[in-house]
This record gives structure tokens, C-alpha cells and sequence, in this order.
């Protein structure tokens, strides 16, 4: 049969994210090259926050701003360069009429009203972790906005639900930089070369395992989560799967999409609702999983099917291989 596509998707490892993202587009008879353009923006602002990130010991950009952001977080300072950052590269190149950030309470209109997408961002994910030289990462999801080009982007662009984004990825910063995202196909990973300042193919297709032996969460909050979960975690120790939380959600989440594990964050006492947003955390690695062949729920639900209310809403999250999600969704239900 005919492949719809009129050039290969597969690309050897090797390739650079810009003829990478140049043969997809030629992939897609209609795609115009907006969301092609998109993608490098956030390259951009991913090889600038990555500098910041490694040198920030030595340009005083470690500990806090002294401010709270929405969540009432305690901000960092990388917290908001990397905002800073993101938005900057996203106004600038103008496919983007609005975004959301974790940093920022409200709609952030760019200003183009003829840009054709809205994202929602995390901008440097697991804030905990900056000053200690573990890993954090950026999470972004994109979609095509629902008001009509030309106006003025509002709520509704934001709110249309995770089965309708575009595309989706994070960037980790870690012992080496890695972008991975997808349009709705492939997952895909690119590492990020200092030397010649260009992210290259490293992990084409990812899969993830079917089964997996690594589960992540934050032991401390156990007492409060719920018996199902409780039992679920007994399992996973009486299986002597192995425990690993680094405390960064991309950093867990992706180890447990390269080997095969669960990461969850259920309601505790603190957050009711779960601790992880929405918008810009659980739809784009819920978006990711599937695309790999893992799965990722809520306590109710598939989190795609989630019906978004507002910008910053939270909710808890369970993602992972789908044999260790199917135990627990079975231990969910019961
Ligand atoms: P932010 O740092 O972007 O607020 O993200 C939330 C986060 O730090 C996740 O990266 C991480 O998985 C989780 O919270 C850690 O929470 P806790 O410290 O309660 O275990």
C-alpha cells in the first residue's frame, strides 16, 4: 500500500533536528511550515537555557528570586530566565498569538495575532532540584488555536483538552541535553551537541518496554495516598522492582519511557487534587506515553480524556509501561 506520506518518516540516527523537521514537513502534503518554525523557536530557547543551566554556579543564577509564582511556589532564578527565555523565542517568531507558563498567572498574549498556535509551558521543571546539580528538564505542548486568526487568542484556545495538541516534548537537562518530542507520530530524541551547537538524532522511534521493575514516587507522602495505591506499592516492593525518584518529573519520567517504569503522583493531604498541572505537565508526557506505547491515567481516566476547567489546574498522574499501569488501573477499579 502506498504510504500517505509522500517522503520516509525514519531519519538515521545522526541527522540534525533542522533536516529532521524539514523532512517531516515534507511528509505532510499540507503542512505549511508554521509548526515546523515553532519547533526550532523552542530549540532555540532550549540551547539557551541549556547554557544558563550549566553555567549558572558561575553567573550567580542559583537560589531564589524572593517571589512566588501562581502555585505559590517559591520561584528560582532559572525559574524565570527560563521563562523569560521561552517566551522571548516564542513571541519572536511569531507563530505563537498566546502561551501559558507555570510562572505566570495569566494568559501571555505575544502579540501575533496571525499566529495560527498557542502552547502551554513548564518552564524549567523540577525547581527543586536546580541548586543541587541534578537534573531538570522544560515541558511544552502545543495546539492549533480554536478563535478565528487575526483576533485575539482567549481561554477557549487553551482549554480544548490533551487529545488535541499538536505536538508535545520536554527537554532535560542533564548529564547531557536531550529534546524529545512528538507531532502525533513518532517519539523522537535528540541530543544536544555543545561542540556544534546543534541537537542531533540519537533516539529515533523511542519505545518504551512493556513491562518494567522501576517504580518512582515520593515515599514521604505514602501515609496519605490511597489504599489502592498503598497496594500498589506494596507489590511493586514485595516484586523488589527497584525505587528511583530524582524529584524532577522529566528526569523520572524519562528514565521510566527508556527502561520501563511507572512514575506516580497521586492526591497526598498537601494536594488534594494532585500536584502536577495539567496543561503543561500531565497532557504533553500523557501525549509522549501514548505515542511510545505506554499509557498514562488519573484516578477517574485516560488523562487525554481529562476535561480541562481552567489554566492551572492539577491533577494526579500515573504513567508508565502499560503491563504495570494495567496492575494498577486493575487495583484503581477495584
Ligand atoms: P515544578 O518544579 O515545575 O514545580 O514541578 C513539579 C515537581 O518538581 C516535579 O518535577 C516533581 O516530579 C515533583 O514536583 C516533585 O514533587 P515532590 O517534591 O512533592 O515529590
Amino acid at each position: 500500500m502506498n504510504s500517505p506520506f509522500s517522503h520516509s518518516l525514519t531519519m538515521p540516527v545522526g541527522t540534525t533536528l533542522d533536516r529532521y523537521i524539514m523532512q517531516r514537513q515534507l511528509a505532510f502534503a499540507y503542512a505549511t511550515g508554521e509548526l515546523s518554525q515553532l519547533l526550532r523557536d523552542l530549540a532555540l530557547a532550549a540551547k539557551i537555557v541549556h547554557r544558563e543551566v550549566n553555567r549558572a554556579g558561575l553567573i550567580d543564577l542559583t537560589g531564589g528570586m524572593g517571589l512566588q509564582n501562581v502555585q505559590g511556589e517559591s520561584q528560582q532564578k532559572l525559574d524565570v530566565v527560563a521563562d523569560i527565555r521561552f517566551r522571548r523565542a516564542l513571541t519572536n517568531g511569531g507563530e505563537v498569538c498566546a502561551l501559558i507558563s507555570e510562572e505566570e498567572e495569566d494568559i501571555i498574549y505575544t502579540g501575533n495575532n496571525q499566529g495560527k498556535y498557542v502552547v502551554a509551558i513548564d518552564p524549567l521543571d523540577g525547581s527543586s532540584n536546580i541548586d543541587v546539580n541534578v537534573s531538570i528538564g522544560t515541558i511544552f505542548s502545543i495546539y492549533r488555536r480554536v478563535t478565528p486568526i487575526g483576533t485575539a487568542p482567549t481561554v477557549e484556545d487553551f482549554l480544548q483538552g490533551g487529545h488535541e495538541q499538536v505536538a508535545a516534548g520536554y527537554i532535560l537537562y542533564g548529564s547531557s541535553t536531550i529534546l524529545v518530542y512528538t507531532t502525533g507520530h513518532s517519539v523522537d530524541g535528540f541530543t544536544y551537541d555543545n561542540s556544534l551547537g546543534e541537537f542531533i538524532l540519537s533516539h529515533p522511534d523511542i519505545k518504551t518496554p512493556t513491562d518494567g521493575a522501576i517504580y518512582s514516587c515520593n515515599d514521604g507522602n505514602v501515609d496519605t495516598y490511597e489504599p489502592a495505591i498503598q497496594t500498589y506499592l506494596t507489590m511493586c516492593r514485595r516484586k523488589e522492582y527497584t525505587a528511583r525518584y530524582i524529584g524532577s518529573l522529566v528526569a523520572d519520567f524519562h528514565r521510566n519511557l527508556l527502561k520501563g517504569g511507572i512514575y506516580l503522583y497521586p492526591p497526598t493531604s498537601k494536594n488534594p487534587d494532585g500536584k502536577l498541572r495539567l496543561l503543561y505537565e500531565c497532557y504533553p508526557l500523557a501525549f509522549l506515553a501514548e505515542r511510545a506505547g505506554g499509557k498514562a491515567i488519573t484516578s477517574s481516566g485516560s488523562v487525554l480524556d481529562v476535561q480541562p476547567q481552567y489554566l492551572h489546574q492539577r491533577a494526579p498522574l500515573y504513567i508508565g509501561a502499560p503491563s504495570m499501569m494495567n496492575e494498577l488501573t486493575q487495583l484503581l477499579r477495584a
